[in-house]
C-alpha cells in the first residue's frame, strides 16, 4: 500500500483521501433481524418520477420526523434484470415490462428504514397503490395522479422486506448506528 501523499512509482502522487472505512463484518447489523419489534425494516424506493420531480427530499423527511430510523440509502440507476427479480410476484401482470422500463428509465433512490412496525407504518404513509385512492396526507394522494408513475415503493410484508432488503443491498452498505433518539420515540 502508497502512504497517504507518497509519489508512486509512475511518478504521480497518490491520492490524499483515505479510503472509504467499511466496517468489520462483526459490526454490521444482520440482514435479518428477529421479526418485529424496534428492529424491523423495509426496503423503499424513491421512483424515477420521485427524483425527477425533486421528492427525495420532501419523502425522507416524512420518514425522519415520523421517528423511523434510516439505516441504508444509495441513488442508482437499476439494471432491467434487477427489477425483473424485485417484482418477480406481478411477471404475468399486462403492465409488467412498462413497469421495468419506467423503474429502470432513470435514478431511484434506495433505502432501508428501521424500527417498530416499520413495513406497516411505510405502507400507510405511502397510501394506495392507485394514487387516486390514496388519502391525502399519504405520499401518493399527496404528490402523484396515475398508477403508473405513482413515485415511491414500499415492501408489501415484513418477508418480502427480508427479500427485498438483500436483493438490492449488501450488509456493508447497511451500517448498524445507535438511535440515540429511540428512548424520545419508544416507551
Ligand atoms: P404497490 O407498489 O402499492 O406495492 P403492487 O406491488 O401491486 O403495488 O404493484 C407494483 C407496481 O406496479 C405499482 O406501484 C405500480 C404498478 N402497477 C400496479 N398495478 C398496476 C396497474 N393496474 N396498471 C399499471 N401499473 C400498475
Ligand atoms: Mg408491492
Amino acid at each position: 500500500m502508497v502512504p497517504r501523499g507518497a509519489v508512486t512509482a509512475r511518478g504521480s502522487t497518490a491520492p490524499l483521501r483515505a479510503a472509504p472505512r467499511l466496517l468489520p463484518s462483526s459490526e454490521l447489523c444482520p440482514l435479518s433481524p428477529a421479526l418485529g419489534g424496534v428492529n424491523e425494516r423495509t426496503f423503499v424506493a424513491i421512483k424515477p418520477d420521485g427524483v425527477q420531480r425533486r421528492l427525495v427530499g420532501e419523502i425522507i423527511r416524512r420518514f425522519e420526523r415520523k421517528g423511523l430510523q434510516l439505516v441504508g440509502m444509495k441513488l442508482l440507476q437499476a439494471s432491467e434484470e434487477l427489477l425483473k427479480e424485485h417484482y418477480i410476484s406481478l411477471q404475468d401482470r399486462p403492465f409488467y415490462s412498462r413497469l421495468v422500463k419506467y423503474m429502470s428509465s432513470g435514478p431511484i433512490v434506495a433505502m432501508v428504514w428501521q424500527g417498530l412496525d416499520v413495513v406497516k407504518t411505510v405502507r400507510t404513509m405511502i397510501g394506495e397503490t392507485n394514487p387516486a385512492e390514496s388519502r391525502p396526507g399519504t405520499i401518493r394522494g399527496d404528490f402523484c395522479v396515475e398508477v403508473g408513475k405513482n413515485v415511491i415503493h414500499g415492501s408489501d410484508s415484513v418477508e418480502s422486506a427480508q427479500q427485498e432488503i438483500s436483493l438490492w443491498f449488501r450488509p456493508e452498505e447497511l451500517p448498524c448506528w445507535e438511535d440515540t433518539a429511540a428512548r424520545w420515540i419508544y416507551e
